[in-house]
């Protein structure tokens, strides 16, 4: 049982992170008996989406399909207002969840974890906290997220000297009104694809700093119709199975066909059907599109056919269209009048790969051909320290005093079935490096994770065994695995810098992070495992 004073708790769970991931880890092993708690970093429950708030962010899962499935009541009473939520709204429905389940009460907000040492007699880990509190438990489930920490901006040359307002796009002030200024944003990523239509509504002028284009597909959003939610609803259930069902943990209607078996004109007319859909089932107009070249070179050149239509000024659409990576291994775009933008008279494109960014100065950049660009306000959408950041950023002590961020930093992240890493007993990653995370809709690989969580711990109460670890060869193969399978589409491939593996941060070390075989292929994974008495695992 728990024993609490203001400085210290002692728990039989420690989560860390309150997003999507650890609010239903504390909802669900609340439920199952154990004394459990959260802290969180940020003021408020909703992670990605509490920190995300810059304009014009916006979620590629349906509404309907991007929340929970396991509070039928909330799907039936849920008022979704648009196909695709806004930031605004996911939060909202976060902290509706928080507030109906009590969630708040278990919550330490604006508390971060600076610290975590396993301690092997009393077989209990010690977390502490930047607010002085620690912590001991017996399992700490990180639910940090794997777009949590932004990457810095320290390969930007000489960013210091530029003295007017910097915006982060990961930390968006609520009351930032860039209105009548002149804007410049970095990065042309999903957020970068977003925003950057979002400012040049009412910005003076934007300067559109570009390194390497993505391919980018219209969202087309709407409202929901009148009606629509209802007939939704009729079929939740059902919904949510086919969502399970599907590789990519959200239905989709995937055409079964090769791209190279039927001829040109249909391999067009599918594309344009889908484009005109929009949204993420473009990427399902063929069955091959990420494992054969040709494939995806078809659906690379229809892109920059959609380009050459929509931007007026040909030097600038041939800017704009990705040539040194196959379409998906960078993560596609899904934003909304992303290239009609560049039509605005108010909107530059520089792109730095043809004219490198020389200088930052204190009023503006200043690009190798020496053009120089003044503006008020820096809006930054470099990215994240995908997967291992939030990680490496903790001080974790394992087993024999092994450091988790010396060898994920100098290795990179290692872990079996990306659920636990050797050396670090008791210590849960909760849809993140090693399983199918960002690769799919994320709740539905978050709720997989929470399912397996709460019988493991059930397993080992009732087998008597307090610890439960990955087994180093178990570990190494299933690293293997993650990459073998990685190596099977053209997701690794071409000069993308994407941050799947590590390729956006200078010297972090590279390999395919998620793993990309599915939701339903890593479900018989996972289940298989604890069928077979945590077979991988070693557990006392
Ligand atoms: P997060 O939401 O990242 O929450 C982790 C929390 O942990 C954060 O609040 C953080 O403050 C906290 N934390 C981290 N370290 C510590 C520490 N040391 N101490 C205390 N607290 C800590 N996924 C999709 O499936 N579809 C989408 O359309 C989609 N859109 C996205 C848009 C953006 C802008 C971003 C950044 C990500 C998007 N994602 C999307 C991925 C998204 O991150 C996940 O879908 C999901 O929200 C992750 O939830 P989580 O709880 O695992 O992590
Ligand atoms: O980050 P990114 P993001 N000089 O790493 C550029 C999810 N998400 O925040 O490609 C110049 O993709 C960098 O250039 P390059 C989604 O999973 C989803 O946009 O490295 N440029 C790139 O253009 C997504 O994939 C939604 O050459 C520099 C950009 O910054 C993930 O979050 C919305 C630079 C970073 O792009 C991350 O997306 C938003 C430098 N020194 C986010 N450093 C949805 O709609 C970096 N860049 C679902």
């Amino acid at each position: 049982m728990s024993k609490e004073n203001s400085n210290s708790a002692e728990l039989d769970v420690l989560i860390v992170g309150a997003g999507f991931s650890g609010l239903y880890l504390l909802h669900k092993l609340r439920g199952d008996g154990y004394n459990v708690r959260a802290v969180e970093a940020g003021p408020e429950v909703g992670g990605t989406w509490f920190w995300n708030r810059y304009p014009g962010a916006r979620c590629d899962v349906e509404s309907v399909d991007y929340s929970y499935s396991w509070d039928p009541e909330m799907d039936q009473t849920y008022e979704w207002t648009e196909k695709y939520p806004a930031q605004a709204d996911i939060l909202k429905y976060l902290k509706a969840v928080a507030d109906k389940n009590d969630l708040r009460k278990d919550i330490d907000f604006n508390t971060r974890v600076t610290q975590m040492t396993w301690d092997e007699q009393t077989k209990r880990w010690t977390s502490t906290t930047d607010t002085g509190r620690s912590i001991t438990s017996q399992y700490v489930m990180m639910a940090v997220g794997c777009l949590s920490v932004p990457k810095e901006p320290s390969d930007l040359p000489n960013f210091d000297r530029f003295t007017g307002e910097v915006l982060r796009t990961w930390n968006w002030p609520e009351d930032a009104d860039l209105t009548g200024k002149k804007v410049a944003v970095i990065g042309t990523g999903s957020t970068g694809a977003q925003v950057i239509p979002a400012l040049a509504e009412i910005v003076d002028s934007l300067l559109v700093i570009q390194r390497t284009p993505n391919f980018v597909i219209p969202t087309r959003n709407r409202p929901l119709n009148d009606g629509e939610l209802d007939e939704i609803r009729a079929d939740y259930p059902d919904r949510r199975r086919r969502n399970r069902a599907h590789p990519a943990g959200v239905f989709r209607s995937d055409n079964p066909k090769n791209a190279m078996e039927v001829d040109a004109q249909e391999r067009h007319d599918t594309f344009q059907e889908r484009w005109e859909g929009g949204g993420i089932n473009f990427l399902g107009a063929f069955a091959d599109l990420m494992f054969n070249k040709e494939a995806n070179d078809a659906v690379c050149e229809f892109v920059h056919e959609k380009i050459d239509e929509t931007v007026t000024d040909p030097a600038v659409a041939d800017l704009l269209k990705p040539r040194s990576y196959p379409m998906g291994a960078k993560r596609p775009v899904i934003a909304t009048d992303y290239y009609e933008t560049f039509n605005k008279p108010n909107v530059t494109l520089a792109d730095v790969r043809t004219n490198a960014l020389a200088t930052f100065t204190e009023t503006g950049v200043e690009f190798v051909d020496g053009s120089t660009y003044d503006f008020d306000v820096l809006v930054l959408a470099t990215g994240f320290d995908s997967f291992t950041g939030a990680f490496t950023q903790i001080d974790i002590t394992g087993r024999d005093g092994r450091k988790l961020a010396e060898e994920w930093t100098h290795q990179g992240p290692a872990t079996y079935l990306g659920l636990s890493t050797a050396g670090f007993p008791n210590m849960v990653l909760v849809a993140n490096v090693g399983s199918p995370s960002v690769l799919a809709n994320m709740i539905t690989a978050i709720e997989q994770h929470v399912e397996w969580v709460s019988h493991m711990l059930a397993d080992q109460k009732a087998n008597g065994r307090t610890t439960i670890e990955a087994e180093p060869i178990a570990q190494k193969q299933w690293v293997e695995t993650v990459e073998a399978i990685a190596n099977m589409t053209l997701w690794p491939q071409g000069d993308s810098g994407s941050w799947y593996r590590g390729a956006n941060i200078p010297g972090k070390p590279q390999l395919f992070m998620p793993y990309a075989g599915g939701v339903v292929e890593y479900e018989k994974a996972i289940d298989a495992t604890r069928e077979n008495n945590y077979s991988g695992f070693v557990t006392a």
